[in-house]
């Protein structure tokens, strides 16, 4: 899709992680956000993050969202070299524990990071969008329209349910 001046950047440490970063583009796409989707790592290129990460304020990004798995320096260290937020999320994999969570989580007090739940690459692109809605009328009117749908399914769904009772819901 062609991409006019990108507001968000999403970074992740290797393309194995694209698979779940590639819902933030998703949705980022639904909303109509333009955004950039970059492989940028801290253990293997740390040079390469530490420019990015210097220079996106001035290239007119307004939100980063960093995914990493393992030892996951990418959103923490990205965080430290920025002053954009900074949104983390942790790869998880069946084979991983949590080391990538507690590595975007336990920040120390100082250098904010907004740490998603693993693999929380829609919310990730939801938090994205409600920060830059603060300063988009447009963009917040289609989030508070995404919300009301959102809501509207869950009431017509309890309907539904009372309706046929839990059994026949659940056999058809
Ligand atoms: C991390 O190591 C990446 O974010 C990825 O989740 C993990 C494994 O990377 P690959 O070995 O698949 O490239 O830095």
């Amino acid at each position: 899709m062609p991409q006019s001046q990108p507001l968000v950047g999403i970074i992740m440490g290797s393309d194995s992680d694209l698979d779940v970063m590639s819902e933030a583009a998703k949705t980022l796409e639904q909303f109509g956000v333009p955004h950039e989707v970059r492989v940028v790592s801290a253990h293997r290129t740390p040079d390469a993050m530490t420019i990015y990460a210097q220079e996106a304020y001035a290239r007119g990004l307004k939100v980063i969202i960093a995914g990493a798995g393992g030892s996951a320096h990418l959103p923490g260290m990205t965080a430290s070299e920025t002053i954009l937020p900074v949104i983390a999320v942790p790869i998880k994999r069946d084979h991983h524990g949590h080391e990538a969570f507690w590595s975007s989580i336990k920040m120390p007090p100082g250098i904010a990071l907004a740490t998603m739940p693993e693999n929380g690459a829609h919310n990730a692109a939801l938090l994205a969008v409600e920060i830059l809605g603060l300063n988009d009328e447009v963009l917040a009117q289609k989030y508070a329209e995404f919300r009301k749908k959102q809501h509207d399914d869950v009431i017509a769904t309890d309907q539904k349910l009372q309706e046929k009772g839990w059994q026949k819901y659940l056999n058809e």
